[in-house]
């Protein structure tokens, strides 16, 4: 590193090297200093937020150090690099996790303590980064922590939206979306107003031969947009390797901007060019598990992948290695089909702009692309119109129809008995309109294909793939299953139970980087000390999540009770209506009851988050039914402490983080073989808390890891849905009577006006009851009851508990990354103390 400063300069640069602050003291001190210079504040009105940046700058400090230094390891080592494609990046706050990763969060507490200030309140002062929907987003979030954590040279790529998810405000029962405009002040960013690319959309296409006879695509015309580079330095735990999130804003591009207007005084409308261009990277599409074939969409889409890779290929051509080389050097993960275009646009480059030829180029593309599917759900599977891709990406779409004749010539000659193969495989939709199926384009130019846990990998083999393993062979296709971060989600979530299990496991910056030496504390289950330990960290965790509720909703619950937690995206498919009807089901069980039979019931706290897509009608039904059922039961005399229901506004991931470790069973319910993975399973269960679930997802490997004595499954398997699913449509449909009852007390007016729920009823009653609410109903109750009965025995409890947690290794996003960087991208990691390249110069 030193080797590329010049000899006369090197000693006052070495001299004056930042280092950030080292130790309480100089951390006080570099509080202050922000607090009066960067902030330009006095320290005699520095309130909570001004404490919060001095302390985020502090800290960025630190970090800045680290990620250059990694940056230059990593340029001067040259090793292959994992570039992560992801339209959503899930992140919540960084300053906890900062402190965490760094190990200087004692440091932080007592300093802060010092110039006055609790560093828990200063944590809450940061807005969530929320540029995501749900799992897939926290997924991507994960990830990057495993992979700074574990040294591997890894990039994010994604949008900077100027508004993440909206924040959900419930008002008279029902959702109202509010924006999250977030970037009034962030931190944690970088601007690098210097690292711009200009992207083209529509215009056409033009060919021209040269004498050689060879044919030369040029795009040309249309509009630019600019694309500018914002960096997020992302700390790996208990290693100085930081890595880089890049994100992409839009910008008019200096040409597009129309000086003409605006010298003419049309001062307005030159603006609404700009504005138009900024509209690009503007907001978070709300949909999980959905695809609505927006326009703007595919705009984002290619903005971001045409940006990502010119960044991508520029950095490989620096090292002046043949284009043969450019898999050796770089790994592209496709983080679901929305980065699809990718493959495409890489495919222009070499071809088109690299001069390389198609068959050359092509093998390229694939050995650096893999693709993750997670999702079978066909409302969720990306396809884009061949009249819109033509519009905005003319050049593109000729390549997509020649990547398609060549994939059908392959399979034609390979499969010539197989005359139907060919309109089922191929990447143009023969519809009307024709549409381009980017899953199927994604496969055709990965060399790898993933689902995220084995029922869904098994899934997608024999079912939405099938002829994909017939036509490429069964190793293409391979599961990983998803893992999560136990830095964020035990350490920082849940500081109690992780120091409890320190006292047993050793030394976090052990067990948290090998999350399977948690088997230790299995030796402690019959420990009464250890026991009593649990007991007294689930209780604190419940009491915070208690003192939430009530600064929240008013409501008080007691921390004695059952919580019953259902948190995350409001879909059909994940079922919380049969939720909802259970705890009206028991609300009508406790009402029948007498007053003496009611007290010896276990109370229990039936706990809803989560946001609705606002165009999702049926998911807005069902928030509201949730909040009508609340006002009812929470309300009635006759029940009390028995039963409440809490529907908690705006579930984000730091919400999360005091929700998950107070959970005592939590609810993953979806029909099977709709949820490809659930992430949160594995977090609920991490945490001390126990689930009840179908067989659908990661639940089944959660089940083989902890044993299945300790989890509460229940309901229909996914071979039998189908056959289900076609009684409920052509046999005769008959109701569970329960959920008859429960239908009927709607109906009845009892939660407010029937005809507002009349569609989750009608669902259910008349139109087929495709997710199998009525066919799982009874198996679900008996559960409940069983999980009743299982919870009174509090000894039994707490040994089903602690012998979850320590067996609950497997589901490390560490033991994720690593299966990916064996199985799929076939890269190592750099360690950072190996001094790599230094003194071999640029
Ligand atoms: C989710 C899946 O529903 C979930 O089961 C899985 O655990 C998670 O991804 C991570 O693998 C998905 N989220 C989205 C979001 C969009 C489109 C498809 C999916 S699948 C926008």
């Amino acid at each position: 590193v030193e080797a590329s400063i010049p000899e006369p300069q090197r000693e006052a640069w070495l001299k004056n090297q930042a280092s950030g602050f080292k130790g309480k003291d100089q951390f006080e001190k570099e509080v202050v200093r922000h607090v009066e210079t960067t902030l330009a504040r006095s320290m005699f009105n520095c309130d909570e937020t001004a404490a919060y940046a001095a302390t985020s700058l502090a800290f960025r400090d630190r970090l800045v150090i680290e990620w250059n230094r990694t940056q230059q390891r990593q340029t001067f080592a040259d090793s292959k690099r994992v570039y992560y494609l992801s339209l959503e990046f899930l992140m919540g706050r960084a300053l906890d996790n900062a402190m965490l990763n760094i190990g200087e969060k004692e440091v932080a507490k007592s300093g802060l303590s010092e110039l006055g200030f609790r560093v828990e309140d200063i944590i809450q002062q940061e807005h969530d980064a929320a540029l995501g929907n749900g799992g897939l987003g926290r997924l991507a979030a994960c990830f990057l922590d495993s992979l700074a954590s574990l040294n591997f040279p890894a990039w994010g790529y994604g949008l900077r939206y100027r508004y993440g998810i909206f924040k959900q405000e419930i008002i008279d029962g029902y959702q109202v979306e509010v924006p999250d405009y977030w970037l009034d002040f962030n931190p944690w960013e970088f601007p690098r107003h210097d690292v711009t690319v200009d992207i083209q959309f529509y215009g056409n296409v033009n060919k021209t031969t040269d004498d050689s006879g060879k044919v030369t695509a040029h795009w040309e015309g249309g509009e630019t947009v600019r694309a500018v580079a914002y960096d997020v330095p992302i700390p790996g735990y208990a290693t100085p390797s930081t890595n880089n999130l890049r994100l992409w804003s839009s910008q008019a591009a200096s040409g597009e901007f129309d000086f003409q207007k605006f010298n003419s005084g049309d001062y307005e409308s030159s603006v609404g060019d700009q504005q138009r261009a900024e509209t690009i990277s503007a907001v978070l599409y709300p949909n999980d598990n959905l695809d609505r074939g927006k326009e703007l969409r595919l705009k984002q889409q290619y903005f971001w992948v045409a940006a990502s890779l010119y960044d991508i290929v520029r950095r490989f051509k620096k090292s002046k290695r043949p284009w043969r080389e450019f898999p050796d050097q770089v790994a592209i993960q496709l983080n679901d089909t929305h980065p699809t275009l990718a493959i495409v646009e890489l495919q222009r480059i070499l071809i088109d702009l690299e001069g390389l030829d198609w068959d050359d180029a092509w093998n390229i593309v694939q050995q650096t692309f893999s693709y993750t599917n997670h999702t079978v759900l066909p409302e969720a599977l990306e396809k884009w119109s061949v009249g819109l891709v033509q519009h905005l990406l003319p050049r593109h779409l000729q390549i997509i129809y020649d990547i398609n004749l060549f994939f059908l010539q392959m399979v034609e000659r390979n499969f010539p008995k197989d005359r139907e193969m060919l309109s089922r495989v191929s990447i143009i939709e023969e519809s009307q309109p024709k549409m381009v199926r980017m899953a199927y384009l994604a496969i055709v130019g990965s060399h790898k294909v993933n689902g995220v846990a084995e029922l869904h990998s098994d899934l997608i083999r024999t079912t939405i793939f099938k002829d994909f393993v017939t036509i490429f062979g069964p190793d293409k296709f391979v599961n990983v299953t998803n893992g999560i971060t136990p830095r964020r989600w035990l350490h920082q979530a849940n500081p109690g139970l992780s120091s409890l299990i320190a006292s047993k496991a050793g030394d976090p910056e052990h067990y948290l980087k090998d999350l399977t030496l948690l088997n230790k504390i299995e030796l402690s289950v019959n420990d009464p000390a250890f026991r009593k330990a649990w007991a007294e960290v689930k209780l604190a965790n419940k009491q915070r999540l208690a003192d939430y509720i009530k600064s929240t909703t008013g409501i008080v619950v007691s921390p004695k009770a059952l919580f019953d937690v259902q948190v995350k995206r409001i879909h059909e498919y994940k079922r919380q209506q049969m939720n909802i009807f259970g705890v009206i089901f028991r609300y009508l069980k406790l009402k029948s009851m007498s007053p003496e039979e009611r007290k010896k019931v276990l109370p229990r706290v039936s706990i809803f988050g989560g946001k609705a897509a606002p165009g999702y009608w049926m998911a807005k039904q069902i928030i509201h039914l949730i909040n009508s059922v609340g006002s009812v039961v929470n309300n009635d005399p006759d029940i009390g402490d028995a039963l409440k229901v809490i529907f908690l506004e705006d579930y984000n991931v730091s919400k999360a983080e005091i929700i998950i470790p107070a959970s005592d069973i939590s609810e993953h319910i979806s029909t099977a073989g709709t949820e490809a993975s659930g992430t949160s399973n594995m977090k609920f269960v991490l945490n001390g808390g126990l689930i009840i679930g179908t067989c659908d997802g990661a639940n089944i490997e959660i089940t083989r890891e902890i044993g299945e004595e300790n989890i509460f499954l229940f309901g229909n398997l996914a071979e039998d849905v189908d056959d289900l699913r076609h009684k409920n449509t052509y046999g005769d449909h008959k109701i569970d009577p329960s959920l008859d009852k429960v239908f009927n007390v709607i109906q009845s007016g009892t939660f407010g006006n029937a005809q507002d729920f009349q569609g989750m009823v009608s669902a259910v009653r008349e139109h087929g009851d495709f997710y199998l609410v009525s066919d799982d109903f009874h198996s679900y109750l008996e559960t409940q009851e069983l999980v009743d009965k299982s919870y009174a025995d509090q000894e039994l409890w707490i040994t089903k508990c602690i012998t979850s947690v320590a067996r609950m290794g497997f589901f490390s996003s560490d033991r994720c990354i690593n299966e990916y960087a064996e199985e799929i991208w076939n890269v190592e990691p750099l360690q950072p103390d190996t001094n790599n390249g230094v003194g071999k110069g640029e």
